[in-house]
């Protein structure tokens, strides 16, 4: 396959034809435009994102180390013999490489490395503010328009990016493991509010079961994290074995299940909401790149010095740069 030549909007119309046939370097390829977020990127998102909306895009997130990985390449399994076919994104903020590396060694040791009905990739997210949601969501969609029937997008929850990733995400499952120690305590909260699903790996290890109640009980009527979620929005908990794989297709249907009840329920004031999320993190990141410009990085950086300082506080430096942005716009 040759590079193919023309313009962006042109290379962007062949790639993103060509991806949604299914051509495994294409969408290779698509992918990393989405990743560096280029032009041609941006045109065949334009293309493609009419084409998406029936696939099922799940999140997976959960501290470093639950079995995030291995518990993807079982469900990939338990995908794969009902004659389903999956897309996995691995975003990794921290280390975009070691995710996907080793669900990809899994997956070839699974055997399904010349399977059509299975597509891998991990990603960057590159750091900067709404990338990993923008991201996310344009990985998905490129994926969703290219047939593939569910998305995973397995993610580290360290704090903001399970929240970005849910904002991506149809049904969220958020995986703990027992004996995490105190400071996964500490983000469970927060990682608890995004989930649709919980997942307690590691069921073979001691305390799965005691680990389970705990979060039945923090999720129960009582508990901290559901207290402005309606009672069929609670999440079930689930213990998994990712490494053997019980409990796997217990998971596959409450997916199954989370996805028809959203499908059924959700109302336009929350398929609005989640449309604002993905909106906002592109918004964000748009206008975090112009400051960047060299327009406007003198400004930006004398800005980001003067809060640095305590010369002017954080909102008078937005301000001070959302009108720069604005004399941009109106030379
Ligand atoms: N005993 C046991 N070990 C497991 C299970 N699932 C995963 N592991 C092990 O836990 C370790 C971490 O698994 P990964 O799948 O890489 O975890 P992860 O959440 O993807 O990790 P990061 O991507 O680094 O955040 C590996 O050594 C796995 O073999 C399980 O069900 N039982
Ligand atoms: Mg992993």
């Amino acid at each position: 396959m040759t590079d193919p030549a023309g313009s962006p909007a042109e290379r962007a119309a062949a790639l993103a034809d060509t991806a949604r046939a299914g051509d495994r370097r294409s969408l290779a390829r698509l992918l990393t435009a989405v990743e560096n977020h280029t032009p041609v990127a941006e045109e065949a998102l334009r293309r493609l994102y009419p084409l998406a909306g029936g696939a099922h895009l799940v999140g997976i997130t959960g501290p470093p180390g639950a079995g995030k990985s291995t518990l993807v390449a079982a469900v990939i399994a338990q995908l794969r013999a009902a004659g389903r076919t999956v897309a996995v994104v691995a975003v990794d903020p921290s280390s975009p490489i070691t995710g996907g590396a080793l669900l990809g060694d899994r997956v070839r040791m699974q055997g399904y490395a010349q399977d059509d009905g299975v597509f891998i990739r991990s990603m960057a997210s590159r750091g900067h503010a709404g990338g990993l949601a923008a991201t996310s969501t344009s990985a998905a969609a490129v994926l969703d328009a290219a047939g593939f029937d569910i998305v995973l997008l397995e993610t580290v929850g360290t704090g903001q990016s399970e929240v970005e990733v849910a904002a991506a995400a149809d049904t969220t499952v958020v995986l703990e493991a027992p004996e995490m120690g105190d400071e996964v305590q500490a983000i469970k909260a927060g990682l608890l509010e995004v989930a649709d699903i919980v997942v307690v790996n590691k069921g073979d290890r001691p305390g799965a079961q005691r680990t389970a109640a705990q979060l039945r009980a923090m999720l129960a009527p009582a508990g901290q994290a559901q207290a402005d979620r309606p009672p069929a929005k609670r999440p079930e908990v689930l213990i998994t074995t990712a490494v053997s794989g019980d409990g796997v297709p217990e998971l596959v249907a409450a997916l199954d299940r989370h996805r028809a009840v959203g499908a059924s329920e959700a109302t336009p004031a929350a398929r609005r909401a989640r449309a604002a999320a993905q909106v906002r993190a592109v918004l964000v990141e748009r206008l975090w790149h112009r400051l960047a410009s060299p327009a406007l990085a003198g400004e930006t950086a004398a800005a980001l010095d003067a809060v640095a300082r305590h010369d002017i506080d954080p909102y008078a430096a937005a301000d001070v740069l959302l009108a720069a942005l604005g004399r941009e716009e109106t030379p």
